[in-house]
């Protein structure tokens, strides 16, 4: 299973199969699925041209199907699923729901996530309670993992704004791969975050490092920001924020947390193996200064995206998630 880069092209190449296609658009849609697998619409792009697809590819033939909400399509070893939830002045219970179908789904089939995305609009602005939408959010995941038992090793995770269209949610797993989800030792796991920054703790790790059953391995970074501990580090300053999401993501990927994590068989990454980054700015303004300090540390050939977005928290400015492949 590969991300076959962040693209205008669908057609995957010879030999390869479509898992699942993630359109970063102007308008948010409904997810389709044809004969092939489901269609996701992000609504993120700003103009047409800024528009582009995360395109999920396999080598074995996929089946695509539905359960419930959740649209999927799997493999016999890798499964993509996704759902949307319309645009509501409340989301914990339709949030719980969702991915109470989504964990139901994936272990009814066998299949483990390893890495999840969500997109969600007004995300700092209050719902009908008063409460902030990404609060409301932490309230049904919490509430669902909670019944599951699960108190930590959830999977790495992206939470980021989008312009519109409620809550996009898409996820990978997993049959026989080996999982080690990552923290990093310079932040407060974020099950472990106080009541400061809302009523239920999200729950995600740092990164997931996947050994595939194909000898393949991937590390995939969760949305990382500016924080150290659980507090937001250089407020107001877009340049600082940026310098240490990426001095994070490093310590993450870096040799001294895989040998923390005992993956003995990963001598380590730098922010130079980085091949797809995605790069949420709050403001369009500062993308030229963003760009200029991430250019300077992620590769050349890495495809990298730069998208204007709210964050998870006010006061965050820029956040970075991207694949080690
Ligand atoms: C989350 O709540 O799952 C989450 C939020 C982020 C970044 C990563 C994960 O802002």
């Amino acid at each position: 299973m590969t991300l076959h880069g962040l693209k205008d092209e669908l057609t995957p190449d010879a030999g390869r199969h479509l898992l699942g296609v993630v359109d970063f658009t102007t308008k948010s849609r409904e997810i389709t699925i044809d004969s092939s697998c489901p269609r996701v619409s992000v609504q993120l792009a700003t103009t047409i041209s800024d528009g582009f697809s995360e395109v999920w590819t396999t080598a074995r033939p996929v089946t695509p199907g539905r359960y419930g909400e959740i649209s999927y399509a799997a493999d016999g070893e890798f499964l993509f699923c996704a759902f949307h939830l319309p645009e509501s002045h409340t989301y914990a219970d339709a949030t719980e729901a969702a991915y109470a179908d989504a964990l139901a789904l994936t272990s009814s089939l066998g299949y483990r996530p390893f890495r999840i995305w969500h997109y969600i609009g007004s995300l700092n602005d209050l719902n009908a309670d008063g409460l902030e939408v990404y609060r409301d959010f932490c309230v049904g995941r919490a509430r669902v993992l909670e019944r599951h038992g699960i108190t930590h090793d959830m999977p790495a995770a992206t939470v980021i704004g989008a312009h519109g269209g409620g809550i996009v949610c898409y996820l990978l797993a997993h049959r026989s791969g080996t999982q080690v989800n990552l923290e990093n030792p310079r932040q407060v796991p974020a099950y472990h975050y106080p009541r400061q920054y809302g009523p239920k703790a999200p729950n995600f790790a740092r990164a997931t490092h996947l050994a595939t059953c194909d000898g393949a391995a991937f590390v995939y970074v969760s949305g990382t920001a500016g924080i150290l501990g659980h507090a937001t580090m250089h407020e107001g300053d877009v340049a600082g924020q940026c310098r240490l999401a990426l001095d994070n993501i490093a310590h993450v990927i870096g040799s001294g947390n895989m040998f923390a994590h005992d993956i003995g068989s990963c001598e380590g990454h730098a922010l130079t193996d980085l091949s797809t980054v995605k790069i949420y700015v709050r403001h369009r303004a500062d993308i030229p200064v963003v760009r200029e300090i991430c250019d300077a540390a992620i590769s050349g050939t890495a495809d990298v995206a730069y998208l204007n977005a709210d964050i998870c928290r006010s006061d965050l400015l820029v956040e970075v998630e991207g694949i080690v492949a």
